[in-house]
């Protein structure tokens, strides 16, 4: 009960406290849209964020050190990658208790401390939730392994395979089917106290719950009221669309190949995405929609088609997740390059085929090669940079940054099989690194460490980029990938039609120049163009119904100092990779066309 009350009276010290602070509302555009529209959530990757008591891994009080910062990029909320009691196998991802802190990360006493904190900081708290799987050091899963009779025995899915030769046998036993672990080999562990195999979806110290079971249901529901009690905001679901089996463990259908670990390629058909999902997914947004202050559900939703994730968003019925991540607009696969014509049609995909749900985007993650290394030519990376953080937090949706894209940090790959850390990077090597690379420790200083950690051995090496590439040589250069992200995010706030305006594109045919009109409700509109391309560009914005009228512009953000004055949408010369956003001031004229 107590804990309920914490959370209320969070709810209410947060829109107070904000109002006392600035004299003003919330930065929200209508009082009554729910703060995750149009919010900025920044992913914090533990470990790798700020050390402080000098272990070389970074930790929970490190992550308070760090909320002012935070405030002053302007971000609306953090989600922080598990930080809960783990074997840390797959560093926090194999979860032994759902209700607590691993001693690494601190106590449950500092992640309470770090909410009220991050309150008073006017930043909100969302959690990982691993509902797929536990560890295999989970007490219900060592109760589950013990015996067939165990009472928990029901809560994974154990199959007794069938008869069989061959490396996978075991006393003449082979797994059921053909189904691969997403981190490589088969998706299936023998235990001979039970005399039948496990399913795992990815490690094998990861045994997959049972969501057919009640018990399951209940017992991760709970869980989450736990944190939900504690005034988390929501939560990050993690590999969700993995939470359900084919109850016949049919095989699936090979593609033909194989994958990096030599692994067939598989259709997932029996694994991912089954129907039975979205009933439990209605069961969640139940549970957080009891609580008060719009908590959220955001999806780790990896899906093919825009079809499918207006699927998680529970269609026209918007009863599903609120935020199922749109991964099709970052990550266009194994060859992302920079492509005008790709974004603007994902862009639209959004607009059009989600039922008006808000779309979440993300470019970058703690599972892969940073988007400045994807889409990046090694010239012009700053540049890239900042047209990529445009794209982000110039539609209309919510933002996901991932710490340190905010500065142009690099992924930086371990280069022996000897260093790595991700057991995918050790089976994998060297065709799958692992994705150490992306979890290199935030780079804050030119200083020892990067100013991550006292201690010289930190858990992962510090990037020699840090010298340049910090927040402190950052934030004292105006012209910096930081300060241009930081006034990106200002003038979402301060721009309501940046914030949740229309959406239309302008010279839809133009293959190099990505260009959007965003339009407020009550009228004026933000012009945003971007040079996907390695050539200057000169290009005149048309403006549809409008564009018959001459149109003064007022630039508010560019990197191409020749258009800081620009006065018109005529002739505008974008240098490579260049981004220039502008305010429209009206119609100057009523008949001269803009050409
Ligand atoms: O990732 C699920 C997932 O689909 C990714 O593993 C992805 O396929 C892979 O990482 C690409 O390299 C989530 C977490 O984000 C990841 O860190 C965990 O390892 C995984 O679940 C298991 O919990």
């Amino acid at each position: 009960m107590t804990g309920l009350l914490v959370a209320l009276a969070a709810t209410g010290a947060l829109i107070t406290g904000y109002a006392r602070a600035t004299g003003t509302t919330p930065p929200t555009a209508h009082a009554s849209a729910p703060w995750w529209r149009g919010a900025v959530i920044y992913e914090i990757y533990p470990r790798s964020f700020q050390d402080s008591n000098g272990d070389g891994r970074g930790d929970l009080r490190g992550i308070e050190q760090r909320l002012g910062y935070l405030q002053w990029l302007g971000v609306d909320a953090i989600w922080i990658a598990p930080m809960y009691p783990s074997p840390q196998v797959d560093f926090g991802y194999d979860i032994s208790n759902y209700e607590g802190v691993d001693p690494r990360f601190g106590t449950l006493a500092d992640m309470e401390h770090l909410i009220r904190a991050a309150q008073r900081h006017h930043i909100r708290v969302i959690l990982d939730m691993v509902l797929n799987h536990t560890s295999n050091r989970h007490p219900w899963f060592i109760a589950a392994s013990s015996s067939r009779d165990n009472p928990k025995h029901d809560w994974y899915v154990w199959s007794d395979g069938k008869p069989g030769r061959g490396p996978n046998a075991h006393d003449g036993r082979v797994p059921p089917n053909n189904w691969v672990s997403l981190f490589g080999g088969s998706a299936w562990q023998w235990v001979p106290a039970v005399h039948q195999f496990y399913y795992h979806a990815f490690y094998r110290q990861q045994p997959d719950l049972n969501w057919r079971n009640p018990e399951v249901r209940r017992a991760m529901f709970a869980v989450m009221r736990f944190w939900l009690d504690r005034g988390v905001a929501g939560f990050r679901l993690d590999a969700v669309p993995q939470l359900f089996e084919d109850p016949k463990l049919r095989d699936e259908r090979p593609l033909g190949g194989v994958n990096a670990f030599g692994d067939p390629i598989l259709d997932q058909s029996r694994t991912g995405d089954l129907p039975e999902v979205h009933v439990v997914m209605r069961e969640l947004r139940r549970l957080v929609d009891a609580y008060p202050g719009d908590r959220v559900l955001i999806g780790e939703t990896y899906l093919p088609t825009i079809q499918d994730l207006d699927r998680w968003y529970g269609g026209a019925r918007h009863d599903e997740l609120q935020l199922p991540m749109d991964m099709r607009l970052g990550f266009h696969g194994d060859h992302d390059h920079l492509d005008a014509a790709a974004f603007r049609r994902r862009i639209m995909d959004a607009e059009r085929d989600l039922h008006g749900s808000e779309p979440l985007f993300v470019f970058d993650n703690h599972d892969n090669v940073r988007s400045i290394d994807r889409y990046g030519d090694g010239v012009h990376d700053p540049m890239i940079n900042e047209l990529l953080g445009s794209v982000l937090l110039t539609t209309r949706a919510t933002a996901l940054l991932y710490y340190g894209e905010e500065i142009g940090m690099h992924t930086t790959p371990p280069t022996r099989r000897s260093e790595v850390r991700d057991p995918i990077g050790i089976r994998g090597w060297p065709k799958v690194k692992g994705r150490d690379g992306e979890r290199t420790p935030m780079q804050w200083t030119p200083g020892p460490q990067a100013g991550f950690s006292t201690n010289p051995r930190t858990w992962l090496p510090i990037p020699a980029d840090h010298a340049t590439i910090n927040v402190q040589t950052e934030r004292a250069d105006p012209d910096s990938q930081l300060e241009w992200y930081r006034r990106l995010i200002a003038l979402r706030r301060s721009e309501g039609a940046l914030r949740d305006g229309r959406l239309r594109m302008l010279n839809p045919a133009d293959p190099n120049v990505l260009a959007y009109l965003r339009s407020g409700h009550a009228g004026g509109g933000i012009v945003v163009a971007m040079n996907c391309s390695a050539v200057a560009r000169t290009v005149s914005l048309h403006l549809g119904d409008a564009g018959a009228r001459r149109v003064a512009v007022e630039t508010l953000l560019t990197n191409a100092p020749g258009l800081r004055e620009a006065r018109s949408l005529r002739n505008l010369t974008l240098p490579p990779y260049a981004t220039w956003i502008a305010r429209l001031r009206g119609r100057s004229s009523s008949s001269a066309s803009p050409r």
